[in-house]
């Protein structure tokens, strides 16, 4: 069983494997129509008419079902590979190996953003942005630059705590687990670590910066770790229900994956901790 593993204890081999496989996905062209969905959904995704990506219950399910999509091309290069998490609990600085130019590299410079260091940096050739914003072709970040922090366990384990999966109005009014993970209301967890990081993150084409898929792979984690706390707590809706995906219908643009499909990831991957 593949085991997504914390990316603060990734040896030098694995850190080298992921960013490989991502430039490797990134030639082909394949890790931009991961990009180019993302935000289409993003930008579609509304309050008050369909959405599925956010801002809505299948927030969790969606994003899972991307990142196994995005994990499973990583795998077709090197079946070793895993997606990372980062606690961002525990790794709250620049200077956190993540941002080390082994691995992500750190932040942008203060005159464009333009990451200057790492794998991703844009002077390597090798990370151009094709899904873009605006005209800059180079990766921008601006880690901790706005007047946000990141949410801290106490933050965390008081959303964990919440035992309705989501309600009325399945959308970022919400109350329940869903929307204080994705971040809509109250503390605001997922939401203000895209902020945090700043640049391409705070846009719909956040996938740009590869940071993105291990944000998303701890969001996930969270998700997984609230169902074991709350046994007998459900997903909802679980009838039919307007302009959201009820727990039976399938999730666009994919035809074959339900919410339901999605409540277990046991046969796709593990956690490393529980
Ligand atoms: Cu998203
Ligand atoms: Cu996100």
């Amino acid at each position: 069983m593949a085991v997504r593993k914390n990316q603060a204890t990734l040896t030098a081999t694995e850190k080298r494997n992921f960013v490989e496989a991502l430039l490797t996905l990134k030639r082909n062209g394949g890790y931009d129509t991961f990009v180019e969905v993302h935000n289409q959904f993003i930008m579609n995704d509304a309050d008050d008419s369909e959405r599925v990506g956010h801002r809505s219950p299948s927030f969790l399910p969606w994003h899972r079902t991307f990142l196994i999509r995005f994990e499973q091309e990583l795998q077709k290069i090197n079946p070793a590979v895993t997606l990372p998490y980062w606690d961002w609990t525990a790794d709250r600085t620049l200077s956190a190996s993540l941002w080390a130019s082994d691995f992500l590299g750190g932040t942008g410079r203060s005159r464009d953003g333009q990451v200057m260091d790492g794998p991703f940096a844009y002077s390597t050739g090798n990370w151009p942005m094709n899904v873009r914003v605006d005209s800059r072709p180079f990766l921008r970040r601006s880690l901790g630059d706005w007047d946000v922090s990141l949410p801290t366990r106490a933050e965390t384990d008081s959303v964990l705590a919440m035992s309705t999966y989501d309600m009325a109005p399945w959308n970022s009014a919400s109350d329940g687990f869903r929307n204080h993970l994705e971040g809509w209301r109250g503390v605001n967890l997922h939401n203000r670590v895209h902020v945090w990081v700043g640049g391409h993150m705070a846009t719909g084409a956040s996938p740009n910066d590869p940071v993105f898929w291990l944000h998303h792979c701890f969001v996930d984690k969270l998700w997984s770790d609230w169902q074991r706390r709350h046994p007998s707590a459900r997903y909802l809706p679980d009838e039919p229900t307007p302009d959201v995906v009820a727990l039976n219908e399938t999730m666009k643009p994919w035809n074959d994956t339900r919410p339901a499909d999605m409540l277990d990831h046991a046969g796709y991957y593990d956690y490393d901790i529980d």
